[in-house]
């Protein structure tokens, strides 16, 4: 097998330790791609708020900066900032942080806020922020609610016709490099949607349930892959490629809050033809 260094990748997202999303995903992906997971935790759950009871929260907004630092003293070059859930504005402040330290970085923004046309509790006040950060990202990574969001546009209530997506990617364009818009309906598929300095789409079968963690899953599967070198249509195929064998791997009996039975396929990252 050909030598390739690990690459460095800075993951500012919550840890929820149980329930299979954000860093518990996002962490062990990126190892077994072989790169290096620098885990900054925004916030510790004891689980996702996604239907698994009430979670232990602890809030980390004061370690970042502290952990930002220890990190410029070492002197450590990060090849990549990946950042997803952000808790608070003071989270946005650490992303941008991260952004002034290492701007030779690939910059991959999650812009996590909300879903199915609605917010998450509280997220509303994070949008100002999002926007700033998601303009100076390098690929920005909104489902269709979050794009609806970014750009003051309202959900679409049925199914967009070609022309409206086609508007949707146009104004995209004008303010943010590169998107990937997950989960748009289309018929019996999801399609992801490239606009910016990449235009493409991949669609993939629509299946239910719909489980919480398939958007970290995909955003780490899509950062490994462009990391290892692949064009961006075809990291977002093998991401979407790698959510969905996931989910045909999950026991469909199994409560959906407790996220897709990655773990099993996870050596298939470790190479293959990515
Ligand atoms: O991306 C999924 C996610 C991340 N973080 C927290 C969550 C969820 C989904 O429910 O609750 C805290």
């Amino acid at each position: 097998m050909k030598y390739q260094a690990p690459k460095t990748v800075l993951c500012i997202h919550d840890l929820s330790a149980f329930g299979r999303c954000s860093m518990a995903v996002i962490a062990p992906v990126l190892s077994a791609m072989g790169h290096q997971a620098v885990a900054l935790p925004t916030a510790l759950l004891s689980a996702h708020t996604g239907g698994l009871g009430n979670p232990a929260v602890q809030d980390c907004t004061g370690f970042g900066p502290e952990a930002l630092h220890h990190y410029q003293e070492l002197g450590i070059s990060f090849d990549c900032i990946y950042s997803g859930y952000l808790a608070n504005t003071e989270n946005q402040k650490l992303v941008e942080k991260a952004y002034e330290l290492w701007p030779d970085a690939l910059k991959i923004a999650d812009p996590v806020m909300g879903d199915h046309g609605r917010y998450y509790k509280g997220m509303e006040e994070m949008l100002p922020g999002m926007r700033h950060i998601c303009g100076r990202a390098d690929v920005i990574l909104p489902n269709l609610t979050e794009a609806c969001f970014l750009l003051d546009k309202p959900y679409p209530a049925e199914e967009m016709t070609e022309e409206q997506k086609k508007e949707l990617a146009n104004t995209l364009s004008t303010y943010y490099k590169q998107s990937l818009v997950t989960g748009i309906p289309m018929g019996r598929d999801l399609e992801c949607m490239g606009c910016g300095e990449q235009n493409f789409s991949v669609r993939r079968p629509h299946l239910e349930p719909s489980y919480p963690g398939t958007g970290d899953l995909f955003g780490a599967v899509l950062t490994g892959a462009l990391l290892r070198g692949n064009a961006l249509s075809a990291a977002t195929d093998a991401a979407a490629g790698f959510v969905l064998d996931s989910i045909r791997h999950t026991d469909p009996s199994a409560d959906p809050a407790l996220g897709v039975w990655f773990e099993p396929i996870l050596y298939r990252l470790n190479g293959g033809g990515l």
